[in-house]
């Protein structure tokens, strides 16, 4: 096969210099993420680029020197961008701050150093409990700066994921806040995190960010200190950065996979640096006068490697906002965009959907033409959804690009590229894998599916963004990633390519559900299901829905001795809310006998499913017993 049929889009689309760099990237690798990596500041330079011999264990530019956050703030503060906006923030409650790089360098020190104080070290684990607030990106970077480890959980967790978190990860800080606002109320957070530590011996601090008006939040005398006045303690001096190697961990992010525990997914100094900063610049074409709005939280990835790391690296303007969209009314985020003259702006399609049912006057009252980039993440888009974005928010003009990507893959892997001159778009597709992705779509055998079949989604050689492994299980990183199909990566997720190479994600090929676009495994929602007292077993499925793309529902069978009733259901609710926190959408919980099995005793989720959404149930010949569908046919019939 000549090189010019390698590359995986069609010659018709002369797309310079996407094209050309993307040829580059994989048949010239070596020189290729030489020349990139340089435009990264190293405190000592690699000599070797990448490291194969532990495969899959590969490890980027291994000998090199670099801490993220030289690249993120002490490159840009030696010039002009000193004074430029870094962070501008924006919450529900009124509040508002802007830092200069300048800024945000001093307070990054500020906290840096009184970690130290407290005898934080190079490789130890920080865990924060933050809202999108400047401390959590402070705390990221301070993390960052003195080489401990951070991982973040999402504000709206549970106290056991954030126990189940601090215990995997052996944290030895964990800092918050008082509260987070929502719809006008506060929501406590501290006494979230003080309910954890019951179960979470290795910490022993707890930082605590105080916000105004709030008296509730009870200090433990020792183990407790309020931010301002641990940065406060010694007068303002300015920490070096610690010279972490490129192979040395930047953070864990803990995401569902298949089975009931979160794995812990970490990202290294060096490589997750230059996929983020790269993948930056190709996608969002980020420039000195653009400001980047991403709705995200800083609790998942997309928040990580698009508020905080890929922004900065580029010495971009990152905006954030503390609240909901449609809180006090609708058109919050566009009245940002126009406010803070946001060019460049990225949000899912939940978000998109949830916003598109109060109309088009809403964005239709706010100047959104500053605007040049749109981007989507997080689930496939619908077309409906890409529409309203497309006409309401882009004019019928701008380019939306589609980014499929994952935690694991540290940024995005396919999408336009506007920032390589890429723009190609076409309806429900992702678009071209990046410079440097050899993506392709194979089938079950493993053989490459032809043209327009659907498949699995593999990346067959080493990128820079991607995971170092799964913290503290090995064999994890392994079997989940490298083993359905030797010697490529397996993202767990269905596709097609078409003739011109373009790649459509279908959406997760493994029992992993997308709620509003956050990642849930019905393992994880089951294990939390059978822990309730009067449940002995249960199956959960996700099924459709209009706005958050899909939302779960669950068949559970009683221990003797319980009855259903509308009651038990409620507890069984409030139970798993207690568990998960608020992300997961429960429809329903349909109470049977039996749940639908093979006769090897697997639960056949696939036919509950069919059955719940009204479609054929197809082959049940290896079902053990024939009435366990009958009976779930007859409660839903009843039900509807
Ligand atoms: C960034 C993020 C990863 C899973 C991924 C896929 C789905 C993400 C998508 C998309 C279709 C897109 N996904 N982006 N599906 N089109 N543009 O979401 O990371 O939370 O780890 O989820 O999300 O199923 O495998 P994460």
């Amino acid at each position: 096969m000549s090189q010019e049929e390698n590359l995986p889009f069609n010659e018709k689309y002369t797309l310079p210099p996407y094209k050309e760099t993307y040829r580059r990237s994989l048949e010239d690798s070596e020189r290729f993420w030489k020349e990139q990596a340089l435009e990264l500041e190293w405190t000592k330079p690699f000599s070797k680029v990448l490291d194969e011999s532990n495969a899959p264990f590969y490890r980027w530019f291994p000998d090199g020197l670099i801490n993220i956050t030289q690249n993120a703030l002490d490159r840009h503060v030696k010039t002009w961008k000193t004074n430029k906006a870094a962070l501008i923030w924006e919450s529900e409650s009124g509040e508002s701050r802007t830092l200069t790089y300048g800024q945000l360098f001093n307070e990054v020190n500020r906290l840096a150093r009184a970690l130290k104080d407290l005898g934080i070290k190079k490789g130890d684990r920080i865990l924060t409990y933050l809202p999108l607030m400047p401390e959590l990106p402070i705390s990221l970077l301070a993390s960052a700066r003195i080489g401990a480890v951070h991982s973040v959980v999402f504000s709206g967790f549970s106290h056991q994921a954030i126990a189940d978190r601090i215990n995997d990860a052996k944290a030895k800080v964990v800092i918050t806040t008082d509260y987070t606002v929502r719809r006008g109320k506060k929501i406590p957070l501290k006494q979230v995190v003080d309910e954890a530590l019951k179960q979470a011996p290795s910490v022993e601090k707890v930082i605590v960010v105080k916000r105004p008006h709030f008296e509730d939040t009870k200090m433990t005398e020792g183990r407790d200190v309020y931010y301002h006045e641990l940065v406060s303690r010694t007068g303002y001096k300015k920490v070096e950065a610690e010279e972490t190697s490129s192979t040395d961990p930047l953070f864990i992010l803990y995401t569902s996979g298949t089975t009931g525990k979160p794995k812990g997914i970490f990202h290294l100094h060096g490589g997750y640096g230059l996929w983020t900063y790269l993948t930056t610049k190709w996608v969002f074409d980020l420039h000195d006068n653009d400001v980047f709005f991403n709705t995200a939280d800083i609790g998942w990835i997309t928040g990580h490697s698009y508020i905080v790391y890929g922004p900065l690296q580029v010495g971009a303007t990152t905006l954030m906002y503390e609240g909901v969209p449609d809180y006090p009314n609708p058109d919050k985020w566009w009245e940002l965009i126009e406010k803070y003259n946001v060019t460049v702006f990225y949000t899912s399609p939940t978000a998109i959907r949830s916003l598109m049912k109060y109309g088009e006057e809403w964005p239709k009252s706010h100047d959104l033409n500053g605007l040049r980039i749109l981007g989507s993440v997080g689930e496939p888009i619908n077309p409906e959804a890409w529409r309203w974005y497309s006409k309401n928010i882009g004019h019928n003009e701008l380019p939306i690009v589609d980014t499929w990507w994952q935690t694991e893959t540290g940024g995005i892997m396919i999408s336009a590229t506007p920032g390589l001159g890429n723009y190609m778009l076409k309806p429900s597709a992702n678009g071209l894998p990046l410079p440097g992705v050899e993506a392709d779509v194979i089938n079950e055998e493993g053989t490459r599916a032809k043209d327009r079949e659907k498949g699995y989604i593999v990346i067959r050689r080493p990128w820079p963004g991607m995971l170092a492994g799964v913290w503290g299980d090995p064999d994890r990183y392994i079997s989940t990633y490298w083993s359905k199909f030797k010697g490529v990566y397996y993202p767990g997720d269905y596709a097609v390519k078409d003739e011109d190479g373009f790649f459509f994600i279908l959406g997760r090929a493994d029992e992993v559900l997308k709620i509003a676009g956050h990642r849930i495994g019905t393992r994880e929602i089951e294990d939390v299901l059978i822990s309730f007292p009067g449940v002995a077993e249960s199956a959960v499925i996700g099924v459709p829905d209009p706005v958050r793309g899909e939302v779960a529902v669950a068949a559970v069978v009683l221990k003797q001795g319980y009855e259903p009733s509308e009651n038990l259901k409620k507890q069984i609710l409030s139970h798993i809310k207690d568990n998960l926190g608020s992300l997961v959408i429960m429809k329903d919980i349909y109470f049977v006998t039996k749940l639908p099995k093979t006769r090897s005793g697997k639960i056949m989720r696939r036919l509950i499913k069919s059955v719940l959404s009204g479609q054929q149930t197809g082959d049940t010949s290896t079902l053990e017993d024939e009435t366990s569908l009958d009976e779930l046919k007859k409660i839903i019939n009843e039900f509807e």
